[in-house]
């Protein structure tokens, strides 16, 4: 089992000398701050602001958990020391192998300490900040996970919506569009005249969170990929509104329903994307009632806002595990590695090229598997495809671009894209155009290009083993010590 709860996650990261401890930092706008700054710089430090401002000692907030490829890596179970890209590799070849684990109930659960119901619940005692100077009210939830159960096949889904604080006994839950699972249950309880039993989990280990990400099938809880990517089950109690499966040893759990949309629906938003920038103003969102909040004694909500690129929420780039091994599957040999960069609104491909058309089929797939992705680019095997100033050292030495760069029209985007015009949206346009650039040695005389003057990555690997340590000016050379742990 790699880690019971959050707390441990945390421990383990501080081992790592990774975790930066804040005191008296603002929710409005100071926890948000101070987390962008902190997200871009070299070491992209884990952040724990205690003694926030306008609340008890002890109410924490967590940020940046997943940030980097290593703590990426930790929170999958899988060696912090490797390469970001060899860490990635090692989840692709993971991920299918992953045995699903039932949940377990057990008796007791921390956060049942402190419960609040009924007409004494009031919100404004969590700290929830303004994450972006432009959003649209407090999110509590920017990582938390939402619990619904299916009505139908009973089965829990639990997954990552945000959530923002309108009230001291409401929050607003946010489906990017209808295909999301919550939104597909919820809508199953409504169109009964029902309200929607719902729980958020807010401080969940980074397991759940993880899972809370993936897509997964109609039917297959993220309880259970949790369960599997920690090699153990989760622990769970039932809530005692809801009856819902909550995992015992969360931070801070709200439970209540989801009323019907024909009942009542609040502004939500604006709130900070991915992409860097606004997507819409303020809309009609459903609300959850809330009846009951349960906490440990001093939790730590998970916060997860989304920040301008390159950072992002997870160091390692899930999505482009999944392009890589979707381009396994389809056939396509000598792949060496895909990333992505820019939150993932850039994909590479490295390959081996084997015959002319190789890198374009390549290229192909993984632009229609980039998920408002721009720019697909495919570089040859001697490039490290998580290196961005490598790949672009490939693009512009190896790409002419009046000859290896292609458009592929009305392709996969999303109503987040800035660059889609509003008038497009509100008509259901949200495709966009994608380039694929080839950055590849041309393959009809690749054997002749004129050859680089960089190591090779054998060499490179040699002098790091023996010279290491006098470039780091961390001691002499140590001929005989493992080639250490870069940051990234
Ligand atoms: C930090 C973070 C925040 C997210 N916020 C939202 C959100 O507000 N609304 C949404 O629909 N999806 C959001 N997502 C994406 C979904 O969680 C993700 O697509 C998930 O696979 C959906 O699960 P589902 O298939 O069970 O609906 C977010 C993801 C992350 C990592
Ligand atoms: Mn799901």
């Amino acid at each position: 089992m790699t880690y019971k709860d959050l707390r441990a996650f945390i421990r383990q990261v501080d081992d790592l000398r990774a975790l930066r401890h804040i005191a008296g930092a603002d929710p409005r706008f100071e926890i948000g701050g101070i987390t962008e700054i902190a997200a871009a710089a070299p070491e992209c430090p884990a952040l724990l602001f205690d003694r926030i401002k306008g609340f008890p000692a002890g109410f924490r907030i967590f940020t940046n958990a997943t940030t980097t490829p290593q703590r990426a890596a930790l929170a999958l179970g899988i060696d912090p020391n490797l390469k970001p890209l060899d860490a990635l590799k090692a989840w692709m070849e993971k991920r299918p192998k992953l045995k699903m684990q039932m949940p377990v109930a057990v008796k007791d659960a921390p956060f049942l300490e402190n419960s609040t119901r009924g007409a004494k619940v009031n919100l404004a005692k969590l700290p929830a900040p303004y994450w972006h100077r432009k959003d649209g009210g407090p999110f509590i939830g920017s990582g938390s996970v939402v619990i619904m159960r299916d009505p139908d096949g009973g089965w829990i889904n639990a997954s990552i919506y945000r959530i923002q604080v309108q009230d001291k006994d409401k929050v607003t839950i946010q489906f990017d569009h209808p295909g999301r699972h919550g939104a597909i249950i919820a809508r199953k309880y409504w169109e009964k005249g029902k309200s929607c039993p719902v729980a958020v989990v807010n401080g969940e280990d980074p397991a759940l969170f993880i899972a809370g990400f993936e897509y997964l099938p109609d039917g297959q809880s993220e309880y259970d990929f949790a369960g599997a990517i920690k090699g153990g089950p989760m622990e769970m109690i039932k809530g005692p509104v809801t009856g819902l499966p909550l995992p015992a040893f969360a931070e801070i759990i709200l439970e209540g329903e989801l009323l019907p949309v024909s009942k009542l629906t609040l502004p939500e938003g604006p709130f900070g994307e991915f992409t860097g920038y606004y997507a819409a103003d303020a809309r009609a969102c459903p609300v959850m009632q809330v009846s009951a909040i349960h906490h440990r004694n001093d939790p730590i909500l998970l916060g997860s806002p989304p920040m301008k690129p390159p950072r992002f929420h997870f160091g390692l780039p899930f999505r482009a595990a999944s392009i890589w091994s979707q381009l396994e599957q389809s056939g396509v040999t000598d792949v060496v590695g895909v990333w992505q960069h820019v939150a993932q609104l850039m994909t590479v491909v490295a390959i081996r090229q084997r015959y002319a058309g190789h890198a374009k089929r390549a290229a192909l797939i993984a632009a229609a598997q980039s998920y408002m992705g721009r720019l697909v680019v495919v570089v040859d095997d001697d490039v490290d495809p998580s290196n961005l100033a490598d790949v672009m050292w490939a693009v512009t030495t190896r790409c002419e671009p009046s000859e290896q760069i292609d458009i592929v029209r009305n392709a996969w985007s999303s109503a987040l894209d800035p660059r889609i015009p509003d008038e497009d949206k509100r008509a259901g346009i949200t495709s966009h155009s994608k380039a694929i650039i080839e950055a590849v040695r041309p393959f009809g005389w690749k054997d002749k290009y004129p050859p680089t003057s960089a190591l090779t990555a054998d060499e490179a690997r040699e002098i790091e083993r023996k010279w290491g340590g006098s470039i780091r000016g961390d001691g002499a050379a140590k001929p005989n010590a493992r080639t250490a742990v870069k940051r990234r």
